[in-house]
């Protein structure tokens, strides 16, 4: 009886879902004589709990009833007064708990008031899955960092695309709605610039009553086009786009043998940086005896990529986005320590692993990336509570290593492509043995028409 009154509170406060974050999902029912009396949930951010939305509903008749709440009441005074003083105040005879409120204040106290002025508390009714539907609430309460999930559509052999890198579509309709569910429940969406300059997505909800998610864009060496759908919608939709700190573009960069045909080529594709750039050229570079010496050596000037840069910052600026430099960090090559191999097989392995890693898309960009933990920080103190990360797999392989992945959500189709093992959900290097493998906890099947969904948690984030 008491977990069937659990679920329909759980039912409710999932209705606050895209409402009220950073603030928890909580629904509340009233019952008395077994039956509902009153039942609510908390709906806004900044608006009544839940447990105050139920009880201004059910006037004098809530006296000696009793009160199912997924999250222990809150006993401070907030954007709201305590709903512990409206429990007390409709004369609640019995509170029904899910589970504990970590917020240092509520933390227990909110419980422990309760019983002072005798009402009965009984917690841990559906403590899991009470757990589960706030697990971003608590993380980011704990952590301060923002709940990360992992999303990915792959094949039955492990591939997230074909040779010619088309995608469209792995998986079915029913799978491809659920994304957008999902993208309701995170407060932002996160791609690498790879993805993007691949299939120039929307990344936003559609469906009906959705909230559109913060559109979040790691893109160290800023390759967004102005002309892309993410850059012209960002006047309606929150886009942040993250790179590095244009003044440490390093001088030797681009200059290197692998980026040198890729900065050529987006060199005659990019009509809007051409202008700027031969304006910059024009002038000419700030002289200076090093970047002198650099040109000499073939090597661009820094200061003009960063006037590039600057440049680019500006016109996305312009345009409605939200530009964030951070601080760079170099872009690993490999992750083996030499120690770890053991024997000659291994080796070769590592170095066949190497070759693939030079050879992928997206490696061979600046020797610098941003650093993703000093994003994750950044956005954590910004207020954003959780992101839903789509990829590709070089985003997803440096976030797992960084161990800053909570949660997978895997789309598998029952379709097989083969072809390069680096179109895979997860690139960059991997582990030497299974036993270092991550491994995801309280896993769940979803079946979405012909295609399946898993998902699990990684519990200490561990990272590959
Ligand atoms: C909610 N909704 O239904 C319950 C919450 O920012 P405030 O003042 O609204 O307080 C938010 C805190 O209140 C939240 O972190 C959680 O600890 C507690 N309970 N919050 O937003 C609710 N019951
Ligand atoms: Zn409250």
């Amino acid at each position: 009886m008491e977990e069937q009154f659990m679920k329909r509170v759980l039912d409710l406060a999932r209705q606050g879902e895209g409402r009220v974050s950073p603030n928890p999902l909580v629904g509340c029912v009233v019952v008395k004589n077994h039956a509902i009396l009153a039942e609510d949930f908390h709906r806004e951010y900044g608006g009544f709990h839940a447990e105050r939305n139920a009880l201004l509903s059910c006037g004098e008749q809530a006296a000696g009833a009793d009160l199912y709440v997924n999250l222990e009441p809150c006993c401070h005074h907030g954007k709201t007064p305590p709903c512990t003083e409206i429990i007390l105040e409709k004369g609640i005879r019995r509170v029904f708990v899910g589970c504990l409120d970590p917020n240092p204040l509520v933390a227990g106290q909110g419980i422990a008031q309760l019983r002072q002025y005798g009402v009965e508390v009984q917690t841990g009714i559906l403590e899991q899955e009470c757990y589960r539907l706030n697990e971003i609430f608590f993380h980011y309460i704990q952590t301060g960092r923002p709940f990360t999930a992992m999303k990915y559509a792959m094949t039955l052999d492990g591939r997230i695309a074909a040779d010619s890198g088309s995608s469209q579509w792995i998986t079915g309709e029913a799978a491809r709605n659920h994304v957008h569910m999902l993208r309701r429940r995170y407060t932002a969406i996160l791609a690498g610039i790879g993805t993007v300059l691949a299939d120039d997505p929307m990344l936003d909800c559609r469906i009906e009553e959705g909230v559109n998610p913060v559109r979040i864009l790691c893109d160290s060496d800023l390759r967004l086009p102005l002309s892309s759908h993410l850059v012209k919608s960002a006047d309606r939709i929150r886009t942040i786009v993250a790179c590095c700190d244009p003044g440490t573009v390093p001088s030797t960069w681009p200059q290197d043998a692998e980026s040198k045909p890729r900065a050529a080529e987006l060199h005659l594709q990019s009509a809007e940086l051409k202008p700027r750039a031969a304006e910059l050229h024009l002038q000419g570079a700030e002289p200076n005896p090093r970047a002198a010496e650099l040109h000499l050596q073939g090597a661009e000037p820094n200061s003009r990529a960063a006037k590039e840069r600057e440049w680019k910052i500006d016109q996305l600026r312009q345009a409605g986005v939200e530009v964030w430099t951070l601080p760079p960090e170099p872009r690993p090559n490999q992750s083996y320590e030499p120690t770890q191999i053991s024997n000659r097989r291994q080796t070769e392995q590592v170095s066949d692993l190497r070759q693939q890693t030079a050879n992928g898309a997206g490696q061979s960009r600046s020797p610098l990336r941003l650093s993703l933990p000093a994003l994750w920080k950044r956005l954590g103190e910004s207020g954003i509570d959780s992101i839903l990360v789509e990829g590709g797999g070089t985003i997803h392989g440096s976030l797992l290593r960084e161990g800053l992945v909570n949660r997978v959500y895997a789309y598998l189709a029952p379709k097989l492509i083969g072809g390069e093992c680096n179109r895979a959900p997860i690139q960059g290097p991997g582990i030497l043995r299974m036993s270092d493998a991550c491994q995801l906890l309280d896993t769940e099947i979803l079946p979405l028409g012909e295609d399946w969904l898993v998902s699990g948690v990684l519990r200490k984030e561990k990272s590959i």
